[in-house]
């Protein structure tokens, strides 16, 4: 063998080992409850970073204003038993002749994207100018999030934490539920269709509880609301025991068949057979975090959704807890370094309410936020939009001029100006939110997007925050 073609084989190597360890590959796993806005984020995500090479819309993603993002494709993944996350579907609706939002989830689905960039560094330069950096992102149902808290309790906390929930918000709801099981006689068996009749009183129950108080806790387990493919399967036959004497005995001595053994095996199987594969599976190998949250939901329903939406997302990010003492960090070891808590749909709030937007949700969640930066993660509060579909306008509103937003109304079809009222950037009393009034209303799509590419609110700087870095 020549030296020269050893060389060249030695070189071509060497080029092989930097191509390897430059490529990189990224799960991003984006959070938040129904309705926050998953798929729409998911979409526009994928919108963006498609329409790379003609995007003007992306000042703030570094690697692509200095030129460097050369093309991005949809590629096939190995994970084959995972549907396509269907972005075509999503667009055909946005962009249809009667545009529409994309559907509410109702399965797991992934994307995976592969972006094509020149090498920053100029030693990696030397030896290879390109490189490829693959990103995966989830999109499921908001509704099963809420299980992940799930898997720190036995049968009986969980009991017992419906029971409280019940007692703070109040309850005073008369369900079909309550009455058959105040009268359970839960030491002996109960028919199997029975019990199955009881569950579906409950899951009733729940549903008209979550319609008239936002108890989002109370919306467990998350395969009640949204069952998927678990439609009529015995795991989803189990209910909460509110009894208190229940509560407080013990149970070891009580057979097998009993009704509360049975609730808690259903219970226990739920969680081992379904809530943990599902969490394992898709958040185990995260490298980034983006949690969505609906603040003008929040900011319409007053005091009592805040303190809800407040404790069920300090609940989850508990569970996403990153340090190393954490259950779930032992369980599925996620190795999140970066999350980005994100105001969503701020394209209902005039832009120089945006900061206050900001400001709001992080005082909401202020005690997550430290215990997060304390174990070293990097993060960021932003007001986004991921499909900006209303305008800023100057208008009158009881007679003062104020900057208001203008677009197509969802539910009346009509062009409206609205001010949705003043953001506060402290964090209110109870009183204090009695007295505000917010007036946010859902938004169309507009039927005169004129590009393809999607109109949006700083998606550039979620980008450069969750991807940006790795454009070396
Ligand atoms: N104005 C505006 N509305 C938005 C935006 N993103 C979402 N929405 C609204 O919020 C609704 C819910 O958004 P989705 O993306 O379906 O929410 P999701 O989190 O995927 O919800 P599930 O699939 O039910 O878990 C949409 O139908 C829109 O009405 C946005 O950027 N701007
Ligand atoms: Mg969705």
């Amino acid at each position: 063998m020549s030296d020269k073609s050893s060389i060249k084989r030695l070189l071509s190597k060497a080029e092989q080992l930097v191509e390897r360890g430059v490529d990189k590959r990224i799960r991003i796993a984006v959070t938040g409850l129904s309705g926050a806005g998953k798929t729409a984020f998911i979409t526009s995500f994928m919108n963006q970073l498609l329409h790379i090479v003609d995007n003007d819309q992306l000042p703030f993603l570094r690697a692509a204003k200095e030129g460097r993002i050369l093309a991005t494709k949809v590629s096939s993944y190995d994970e084959l038993h995972i549907p396509e996350f269907k972005y075509k579907q999503s667009l055909d609706a946005i962009f249809g002749a009667q545009p529409k939002w994309p559907a509410s989830t109702t399965g797991v689905s992934q994307a995976q994207l592969d972006i094509r960039y020149t090498i920053k560094n100029e030693w990696l330069q030397k030896l290879q100018k390109h490189s490829h950096l693959t990103i995966d992102i989830i999109d499921y149902p908001g509704e099963w999030l809420l299980d992940l808290p799930l898997l720190r309790l036995s049968f009986k906390d969980w009991s017992m934490q419906c029971r409280e929930l019940l007692e703070q918000s109040g309850d005073v709801l008369e369900s079909s539920w309550r009455e058959q099981s105040a009268q359970m006689i839960y030491q002996k068996p109960l028919p199997d269709e029975e019990v199955a009749e009881v569950s579906s009183a409950y899951k009733s129950f729940i549903k008209q509880h979550f319609s008239q108080q936002q108890t989002y806790n109370l919306l467990q387990p998350g395969r009640f609301i949204l069952p998927g493919e678990l439609s009529g399967a015995p795991v989803l036959d189990f209910f909460p025991v509110l009894d208190i004497d229940i509560l407080s005995s013990d149970w070891s001595s009580l057979s097998e068949e009993s009704l509360i053994r049975t609730l808690e095996k259903r219970f226990n199987y739920y969680k081992k057979q379904i809530v943990e594969p599902f969490f394992k599976e898709y958040f185990e190998k995260v490298d980034r975090q983006i949690l969505l949250v609906d603040c003008l939901e929040v900011l319409n329903n007053g005091y009592q959704n805040y303190r809800n939406m407040q404790f069920t997302l300090s609940e989850l990010l508990k569970s996403f807890h990153y340090g190393h003492s954490n259950w779930l960090k032992r369980m599925f070891s996620p190795s999140i370094d970066k999350l980005l808590i994100a105001a969503t749909k701020a394209d209902h709030v005039p832009p120089e309410q945006h900061r206050d937007l900001e400001s709001f949700l992080q005082k909401m969640l202020q005690d997550s936020r430290n215990d997060i930066q304390y174990e070293g993660i990097e993060l960021e509060t932003l007001a986004i939009s991921a499909i900006k579909v209303t305008e800023a306008v100057m208008a009158e509103h009881q007679g003062q001029k104020l900057m208001c937003v203008k677009g197509v109304e969802l539910s009346s079809g009509e062009e409206i100006i609205n001010y949705p009222g003043k953001l506060s950037s402290q964090a209110l009393s109870k009183d204090a939110w009695q007295e505000q009034q917010y007036d946010f209303v859902d938004f169309a799509i507009p039927g005169n997007l004129t590009s393809s590419i999607l109109p949006h609110i700083r998606m550039d700087k979620v980008l450069q925050f969750l991807i940006g870095d790795k454009f070396r």
